[in-house]
């Protein structure tokens, strides 16, 4: 990074893209220098501000008034351009128009609720783990787990019908490509879009929705007049936008972490118990969800430097969260650790409201590997999937031993 300062203001500036492949590819180098560079850095290349230190963006998230979320969390102005879809009610949205669908979902996936959901999903995993070992002890945990486990569930707990369920993943890989800057990953996704957007947009409706799910409770939700009927859909697109690929890509790193941490998986067998401390451990040092931007609502000064109003600034979930300023060996996956406080799911008035459904999920599904399976190992170097705001594998053969 060169790092040139420009008077008046001197603000750290860099010329380097954090949405080329190289950096997607291998995020951490880059991640380092913007947090030496400064507490806020200038991205010359987009015109957009830039943090990534863990005391920095946790305050920022925290700042909803200064840093808003309704001029869109990706790179996209909503005030100066027209978004690709309708804004998500909850995302990217403030209050006051984000209380009412946000306390709505907090209570429909709120771990209360989810108490019911447990017991099935629990012998879904059991399921998943049997039928793959059942066909041999070398598989590729993104497609035998990290995608069919979250498939399997997820979609039935919304109420949506099986067909066309293949739409969901590319759906969310291009809306999370989108939060980025039109670059290749955009140009790739952007011809098929449509047909996945349709797709998406007709499960919302109430008449595609089976009853007993998060999505008939949300119409529930708005029969009593929690929610308008207009909103209904659009928070049960949400929950298809946010709630697949994210929990695919978390699966996919907690089992990188253990095939790659094998003292740690010993220690799981030895303590189930830790299965929830590993999923958020893994949230922490990979981040599924890398970045997000907000907007400066008004002048800002961070670090003696200003930063005006109304300027997208990007920020580092990932890099905040191995902000050795904050952590200690911060790029170690260590169950004996506490992760909480880490940003991996934001702070704040926006902090996933869909973690209680992913670390189910996932806590679910490594229970159940835990207890048929003694070791695991890679069997060749995994590789990355590239995404504008994802940190994900796209293939991590491995091999188990079963117990
Ligand atoms: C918000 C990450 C799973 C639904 C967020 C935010 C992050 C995040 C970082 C904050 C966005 C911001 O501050 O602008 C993740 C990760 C997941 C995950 C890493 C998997 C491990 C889920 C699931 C669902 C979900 C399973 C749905 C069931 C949402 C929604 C929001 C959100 C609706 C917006 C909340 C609001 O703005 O009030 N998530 N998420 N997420 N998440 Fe998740
Ligand atoms: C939404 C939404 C979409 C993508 C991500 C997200 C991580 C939420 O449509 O509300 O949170």
């Amino acid at each position: 990074m060169t790092i040139t300062s420009t008077a008046p203001s001197l603000i750290p500036t860099t010329d380097e893209d954090p949405f080329s492949e190289a950096v997607l590819a291998d995020p951490l180098p880059f991640q380092h220098r913007l947090r030496e560079a400064g507490e806020v850095v200038l991205l010359e290349r987009y015109g957009v501000y830039a943090m990534g230190r863990y005391d920095t963006v946790r305050s920022a998230l925290l700042d909803w008034q200064g840093f808003e979320s309704s001029a869109g969390v990706g790179i996209t102005d909503f005030r100066a351009e027209t978004p690709w879809r309708p804004p998500s009610l909850l995302l990217e949205a403030d209050p006051p128009h984000h209380n009412a669908p946000r306390s709505v979902l907090a209570k429909i996936l709120g771990p209360r609720e989810l108490r019911s959901m447990a017991p099935r999903w629990q012998a879904d995993a059991e399921a998943l783990v049997d039928e793959v070992v059942a066909r041999g002890t070398e598989f590729d945990a993104v497609e035998s787990f990290a995608e069919a486990f979250p498939l399997r569930v997820f979609p039935d707990a919304v109420g949506i019908p099986d067909e066309g369920r293949e739409h969901l993943l590319p759906y969310g890989d291009h809306l999370f490509n989108a939060f980025g800057p039109e670059n290749f990953l955009v140009e790739h996704g952007a011809p098929h879009i449509g047909e996945h957007s349709a797709w998406v947009n007709e499960q919302c409706a109430r008449d595609h929705i089976s009853s007993g799910g998060f999505g008939d409770a949300i119409w529930a939700a708005a029969d009593r007049g929690d929610l308008t009927t207009e909103q209904a859909p659009l928070v049960v697109r949400s929950l298809l936008s946010a709630g697949v690929d994210t929990t695919v890509h978390a699966i996919g790193a907690v089992l990188h972490a253990f095939a790659t941490h094998p003292d740690q998986w010993a220690r799981l067998r030895e303590d189930p118990s830790l299965a929830r401390v590993a999923f958020d451990e893994a949230i922490r040092l990979e981040a599924p969800v890398q970045t997000f931007f907000r907007t400066t609502t008004r002048e800002i000064e961070l670090g003696g430097v200003r930063i005006p109003e109304r300027r997208k600034i990007l920020m580092f979930l990932g890099s905040a969260n191995s902000d050795p300023r904050h952590w200690h060996d911060p790029e170690r996956f260590d169950l004996a650790r506490d992760p909480s406080g880490h940003v991996g799911f934001g702070m704040g008035i926006h902090q996933c409201v869909g973690q209680h459904v992913a670390r189910l999920e996932a806590v679910s599904l490594v229970t159940a590997l835990a207890r048929r399976v003694e070791t695991i190992e890679l069997t060749a170097a995994p590789v990355r999937h590239l995404n504008n705001t994802l940190r994900a594998w796209k293939t991590m053969p491995m091999r188990g031993t079963l117990a």
